[in-house]
């Protein structure tokens, strides 16, 4: 059976790691989440930005892998099992899923803001959230950025690739923890839906998404996932 997963933050929640929506306790939280993940945002306070991708790129290494992220890389060893996912943590990773296509790129890699140059030197370690860091400064003379992709930005060609093509050729397509609303990631689900492919929605809050799926498990990720995969042809018929 050819499985492709879609994840979002939700799955990454019982980690530790704060969903985009409700990172509610951080330095940032009065800050619009939207406003810090922007072209805008980075140009009216790069700081400010490099401050909260510091922090954030910090306590994704201070967590692990949930029950969630181990079921679906258990799964790749029953399946032909594709991973697409909406986030910049390196969670799917760490449980073994091999290969993982980041839709809007990773917390663990940074380039040049002004002339694209990876970057790879050390990063000055943060054990304290600190609301304000200047970023480095390339040879160039630009600022370091994250190689994430903000709102406006387009999404990197090979993951989008490996994600349409994961669409148009699963056998069931496991949507799990996105409020499926960023496009053109949520639009995914769509085009298999599009093609009368089977896809199930973990998440323990309605979507958008949902009146349009196959099945709905209204549970947490590290609770619906584990042993999902042998039950989806019975669940499917
Ligand atoms: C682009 C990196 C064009 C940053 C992110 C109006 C209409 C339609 C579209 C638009 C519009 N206005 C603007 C747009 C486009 C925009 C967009 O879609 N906006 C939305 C808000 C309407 N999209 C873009 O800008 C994209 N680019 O369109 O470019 C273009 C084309 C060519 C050339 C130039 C430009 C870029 C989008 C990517 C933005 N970057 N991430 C970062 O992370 O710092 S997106 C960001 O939000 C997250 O990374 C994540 O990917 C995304 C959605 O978040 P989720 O993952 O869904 O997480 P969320 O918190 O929302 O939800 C968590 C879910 O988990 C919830 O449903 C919850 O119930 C559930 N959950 C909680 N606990 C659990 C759980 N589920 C399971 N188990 C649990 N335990
Ligand atoms: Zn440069």
């Amino acid at each position: 059976m050819r499985v492709a997963v879609l994840s979002g933050a939700g799955i990454s929640a019982e980690s530790g790691v704060p969903t985009f929506r409700d990172d509610k306790n951080g330095l940032w939280a009065r800050f619009d989440p939207y406003e810090l993940s922007s072209v805008q945002g980075w140009e009216r306070n790069p700081e400010r930005v490099w401050g909260w991708y510091l922090w954030r790129h910090y306590l994704v290494g201070t967590v692990e892998p949930n029950a969630g992220h181990r079921a679906i890389a258990d799964w790749q060893k029953d399946a032909d099992v594709t991973v697409i996912t909406q986030n910049v943590d390196d969670l799917h990773e760490r449980a073994g899923s091999s290969p993982v296509h980041h839709l809007h790129g990773s917390l663990f890699e940074f380039r040049c803001a002004h002339c694209n140059k990876p970057f790879h030197e050390e990063l000055p370690a943060m054990t304290e959230p600190t609301i304000e860091v200047e970023p480095p400064v390339c040879h160039c003379g630009g600022l370091i950025r994250p190689d994430i992709v903000w709102f406006g930005e387009a999404l990197p060609q090979g993951p989008w690739r490996h994600a349409v093509d994961a669409m148009e050729s699963a056998d069931v397509v496991v949507v799990v923890g996105t409020s499926a609303i960023v496009y053109p990631a949520a639009g995914l689900p769509e085009m298999a839906l599009a093609r009368g492919t089977a896809v199930v929605e973990v998440n323990p809050e309605p979507t958008p998404l949902t009146p349009y799926v196959t099945l709905t498990i209204r549970e947490s990720a590290s609770r619906a996932l584990p042993g999902l995969l042998e039950r989806l042809p019975t669940l499917l018929k």
